[in-house]
């Protein structure tokens, strides 16, 4: 339940160590945390204690499923938050004094300036959709085939034709393209498990900004959970989350003292309207989410 991720805010808060990070805003940070969540019962690991945009995350979802990296579809559906790494390299390439809001409209308009600024490189979408996969090509050389491997698709498929298979999971971290990244993949690696009719699902991730980005990372996993066991004609387990760096950034102190201070509600459900053809077909309109009554949202400023 929501205790135990309010119980881990609290310990990092208290206990973390002080680290300098990438970004130069400090954290404080503990390593090797776990939370579980029961979802047999339909439920989502979605926060009570503050609002958390679900329609945010199920759009920045269904982003990652289409292997798409360029900013440019988020903000057509007005999702804004992957806008601050594209924009920090605008103005640093440019030296421009844009406002965030004048760089998406340009995003927006502009398909060609789109190409050019919106790109994050190869992160999730790609590795997700599209892990690139060479073939030969004379004379010891290699090129890259058009389509690479399709990891999400490949899951679906060994998941319900392999069931027992120890070799259920996808990756983000591909090591030969982190460097084109404008961010490598926090929520790094997935992998699942079924046993009694019943789908479990494992995150490892790496990096977990506690005050932003878990709230969402726990979501994703989750949704996607239900998507896979929907798919699969599974009954949906366990959501285990495993965190490496865990950490609070030191400029969100107060989000941290007005979380700690509310009392968690009981955590919403998730139904779908219908049964998509595929993985790959879900829309916005399919994730119905009832029962959300959280408190109100908690403005924090994000690191990049
Ligand atoms: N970088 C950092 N420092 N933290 C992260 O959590 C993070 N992510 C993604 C990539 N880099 C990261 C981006 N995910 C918000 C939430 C998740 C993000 C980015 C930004 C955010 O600002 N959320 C606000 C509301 C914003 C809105 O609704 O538009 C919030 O209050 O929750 C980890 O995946």
């Amino acid at each position: 339940p929501e205790r135990r991720y309010l119980d881990l805010m609290e310990r990092v808060w208290r206990e973390g160590s002080p680290r300098r990070d990438r970004t130069g805003v400090g954290t404080r940070a503990v390593f090797g945390e776990r939370l579980a969540f029961d979802l047999s019962d339909g439920t989502i690991p979605l926060l009570t204690t503050k609002r958390v945009s679900w329609k945010t995350i199920v759009r920045e979802l269904l982003w990652f499923l289409g292997g798409e990296t360029n900013i440019r579809p988020l903000l057509q559906d007005g999702v804004t938050i992957w806008t601050d790494w594209p924009l920090a390299r605008y103005r640093r390439e440019t030296g421009e004094a844009v406002t965030q809001a004048a760089f998406e409209a340009r995003i927006v308009a502009d398909e060609a300036f789109a190409q050019a600024w919106g790109d994050l490189g190869p992160v999730y979408g790609a590795q997700w959709r599209h892990w690139p996969r060479y073939e030969p090509a004379g004379e010891g050389l290699f090129r890259r085939t058009p389509e690479g491997i399709d990891q999400i698709s490949r899951l679906v498929h060994d998941i319900r034709t392999n069931p027992s298979s120890r070799r259920l999971l996808f990756t983000g971290w591909n090591v030969a393209e982190l460097d084109g990244m404008a961010l490598p993949p926090c929520h790094m690696t997935y992998q699942y498990f079924v046993a009694d009719g019943r789908l479990s699902g494992l995150l490892h991730q790496r990096s977990c900004d506690v005050g932003l980005g878990v709230p969402y990372n726990l979501v994703t996993a989750a949704l996607l959970l239900r998507m896979l066991a929907q798919q699969c004609d599974l009954e949906p387990g366990e959501f285990v989350w495993f965190g490496g760096d865990v950490h609070l950034y030191e400029n969100h102190g107060e989000l941290v003292a007005t979380q700690l201070a509310r009392e968690p509600r009981p955590w919403p459900t998730l139904a779908f309207a219908r049964r998509p053809a595929s993985i790959l077909d879900y829309r916005f309109e399919d994730f119905v989410v009832e029962g959300y009554d959280p408190h109100p949202a908690i403005p924090a400023p994000i690191a990049v």
